[in-house]
């Protein structure tokens, strides 16, 4: 396969910002430094642009059958609006069926991604049952490269829902294994109980969603999870942090020095519950959970990005179209699809209101998007790192533009996104996978079915307890 030469850009890691260039060859950066030769090799001129490494994307949600419905984006058009967003690689849940293993989980989401994969993938399985023979089957997921479980603590009343004690035994059970545990963290019971009470009493607008979800409930299912972990003598991280008071139970925990890893998305600091707020039924569009909270909470989360105490940025894009699927929920908030898209719009919105208002440094940046995701998940530095490498194994290189044009809704976007025409879209240059474009300027160039799933374990990088 030819080669790519980046040349005159500013390579932005997670530790500094220098001009280079970049040569890949073969699929792997062989080259970074200054007057490269191009020795015939297809050169892009990189001028102006900033180059870094290929975005991860730990949270998404591609075709996953959720509150009655599938979600609308396939890993077709998933990974269509991830590559143009700057993503290179995303990690999706794979729900456990009822009766069904944790390899039956990663065989069904196989098939659902692997004609389809425009970029790179991994799974984190969704445990939603844990049997006796699921313990016996967990450490097995290690030996797969799915070096990760998820457990939701909401969502009572569905399959998904997990009592303390599967939890707590997960965590136990991971830790020997090898495996991290990622948890959803909202007091299932609570929300359960106040949900009942406001349909009793005629309160079914989709503002509701947010007011039977106080921050309250998120901090301390939070604070619990937290707590398991530390018993279990486990690592353990937080998806979704949405609020400052579950984010006060991550900072208390960093200050006691435990391994909690945490991350926060896009959603809560472009959106708030004014917009679960408007008028009508246009609120079921930002629908998600943990639910949008009051602008007041932002403060805290930029804190917590620049301090380190949330380390990643992930979208959980989780699409829904209006027509038929948030509106099955019209007479009832409960039964509104939980979900925002963001695979697209992740990048941008960072970019737009962290780096941009100088909330976050570029380095911040690129640790939110790429280096702490690979160096939590245990893709470090096959992916999340721009340098050269001997040997084999792919390497991801992501040049985005800082300038954003406005341009026609490319045909991977017909999913509904509150924020389409706003001047965060559209970032994004060019994205590179193994060494090749995948998109360039609005336009896709990759194959459906050329990503690949990338085995990811802790050995060979680091302990599961190691700080990011
Ligand atoms: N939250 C969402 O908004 N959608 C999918 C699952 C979740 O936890
Ligand atoms: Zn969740
Ligand atoms: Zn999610």
């Amino acid at each position: 396969m030819g080669g790519l030469l980046f040349t005159g850009g500013t390579i932005v890691t997670a530790d500094g910002s220098f001009e280079a260039d970049v040569l890949i060859e073969d699929e792997k950066i062989v080259a970074v430094g200054t007057d490269i030769a191009a020795n015939g090799t297809e050169t892009v001129d990189a001028s102006g642009k900033l180059i870094m490494p290929g975005f991860i994307d730990a949270h998404t949600h591609m075709a996953m059958p959720f509150g009655g419905t599938v979600t609308s984006d396939d890993w077709a058009t998933g990974t269509a609006a991830a590559a143009a967003g700057g993503t290179t690689m995303i990690i999706d849940f794979a729900l456990q069926e009822e009766g069904g293993t944790l390899a039956g989980a990663v065989e069904t989401w196989t098939e659902k991604a692997k004609d389809k994969a425009l970029i790179d993938y991994g799974f984190h399985v969704a445990i939603t049952d844990l049997r006796d023979d699921v313990k016996t089957e967990l450490p097995s997921l290690a030996a797969q490269g799915v070096a990760s479980v998820k457990i939701f603590m909401a969502y009572k009343g569905t399959p998904l829902y997990t009592e303390d004690d599967d939890l707590f035994e997960t965590l136990q059970l991971s830790k020997e294994a090898g495996v991290l545990v990622l948890v959803h963290a909202e007091n299932g019971d609570v929300i359960a109980k106040l949900q009942e009470q406001a349909l009793v009493n005629g309160n079914t607008a989709p503002r509701f969603h947010a007011l039977t979800r106080p921050p309250e409930v998120e901090a301390e299912a939070t604070g619990r999870a937290i707590r398991l972990a530390e018993v279990a003598g486990a690592p353990i991280l937080v998806v979704h942090v949405s609020c400052a008071p579950a984010l006060e139970e991550i900072h208390r925990a960093h200050e006691r020095g435990q391994t909690v890893y945490a991350e926060t998305c896009p959603q809560y600091f472009a959106f708030s519950y004014d917009d679960l707020a408007r008028e009508g039924f246009e609120g079921a569009k930002y629908v998600c959970s943990p639910p949008l909270r009051d602008e007041s909470n932002r403060p805290a989360l930029w804190n917590g990005l620049k301090v380190g105490d949330l380390q990643i940025f992930g979208s959980d894009h989780c699409s829904f179209n209006y027509r038929g699927q948030k509106e099955m929920g019209a007479d009832d908030f409960t039964l509104i699809p939980n979900g925002l898209p963001g695979a697209e719009e992740r990048a941008m919105a960072l970019w737009t209101l962290g780096v941009r208002e100088g909330r976050i440094s570029e380095n911040q940046f690129v640790a939110a998007l790429s280096t702490n995701q690979a160096r939590i998940y245990g893709a470090y530095p096959r992916k999340g790192a721009l340098v050269p490498r001997r040997g084999r194994g792919h390497r991801v290189v992501g040049p985005g533009a800082l300038d954003h044009g406005d341009g026609e809704q490319p045909p991977w976007q017909r999913r509904l996104h509150p924020v389409r025409g706003d001047d965060v879209r559209r970032w994004s240059r060019g994205g590179v996978r193994a060494g090749y474009l995948v998109y360039k300027d609005g336009e896709i160039l990759g194959e459906h079915g050329s990503g690949r799933f990338v085995e990811r374990n802790f050995t060979a990088t680091r302990g599961l307890e190691a700080k990011v």
